[in-house]
């Protein structure tokens, strides 16, 4: 228990993290995956004052082992047993920006209050804070959004590119004890132009209640579609859809002359929170430039673009 008084110099601390980095690398994750994390993870520390005991913690979180083996510490005695940290690298991308401003934009490991194990994500660190991207569709991987209910469960597609982070791990993000989250959707269309729209909280319930979409107020130059302009298009407390699973409010709508149950399986081909339908939906098909007018399925966001699908979509999440 010698590492608790343990003040190690910057080269020692080079000395761990390496160690830690070839670790993680070749002892569990086998990935190359895990590589810029691991880059980063050194970066971060190499320039902030963490102590021993919390870097050591680190790396046993990697091995997945509460007493790893002693890790190379160069010319110190720092080898006994080591204790196991509350967190790997922080709650959420808020929460490691805090610790260190200076963190840079990229894939870092977190561990949102409540879960149990860690979740690999996308940190966008900006001048406002640390937002978590939950939600990326630009058409740059082809990545299909038209997916059954355990795939928006579990999440899809590449944390660096398209993807969606999987409602379980969303859940937990914005479910956190004492970390109040905010919503922030950022669009782009083909013409070049961008837009957003933020909400002050957002919150969704856990699968036993289908994922309940929980809005605070709105703010933005994108227009508030999640509530759009009457009750049947109000997102806000929606339950969540997908092809397989339909808990939206039609019963049932009509286009024209065509009758429909289910908006996420007979319209939109998009896993969202529908109502009857409603004029948000962020993970219809991605439409390439010049295609993208007129789709009943498509990535929309109708207070701004009413019949365009757009060229990008961004959710991302802040706390505070
Ligand atoms: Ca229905």
């Amino acid at each position: 228990m010698a590492l608790r008084s343990y003040s190690p110099s910057v080269e020692n601390y080079r000395s761990v993290l390496i160690t830690c980095a070839c670790l993680t690398t070749w002892t569990v994750f086998r990935c190359s995956a895990i590589l810029p994390t691991c880059v980063e993870l050194i970066r971060q520390l190499l320039h902030t004052p963490h102590s021993m005991k919390y870097m050591l913690g680190v790396c046993s979180q990697y091995t997945q082992n509460p007493t790893p083996n002693p890790i190379s510490l160069g010319s110190t005695q720092a080898t006994d047993k080591v204790e196991e940290t509350q967190t790997p690298f922080g709650y959420d991308c808020s929460n490691i920006w805090i610790r260190n401003p200076k963190s840079t934009t990229g894939i870092y490991t977190i561990k949102p209050t409540g879960a149990n194990s860690t979740i690999q994500v996308f940190c966008e660190m900006n001048d406002d804070g640390g937002w978590t991207l939950i939600q990326k569709h630009d058409g740059q991987d082809n990545l299909p959004f038209d997916r059954s209910w355990y795939d928006y469960k579990q999440g899809f597609g590449n944390i660096s590119g398209e993807h969606w982070l999987g409602l379980d791990n969303i859940y937990l993000l914005t479910n956190q004890e004492k970390r109040i989250s905010e919503l922030r959707v950022s669009l782009g269309d083909f013409a070049g132009s961008e837009a957003f729209a933020g909400y002050s909280t957002f919150n969704i319930d856990p699968e036993s209640k289908f994922y309940k979409l929980s809005l605070g107020n709105y703010s933005g130059n994108a227009g508030d579609a999640f509530r759009g302009q009457c009750s049947a298009t109000n997102q806000d407390g929606s339950l969540f859809s997908t092809k397989d699973k339909d808990n939206d409010n039609c019963d049932a709508c009509r286009v024209g002359d065509m009758a429909f149950r289910s908006c996420s399986n007979d319209q939109f081909k998009s896993g969202w929170w529908f109502n009857s339908c409603g004029i948000a939906d962020l993970n219809g098909q991605w439409r390439t430039n010049g295609e993208h007018i007129g789709w009943a399925s498509a990535v929309s966001w109708k207070t701004w673009r009413t019949l365009e699908s757009l060229k990008f979509s961004k959710m991302s999440v802040r706390h505070n």
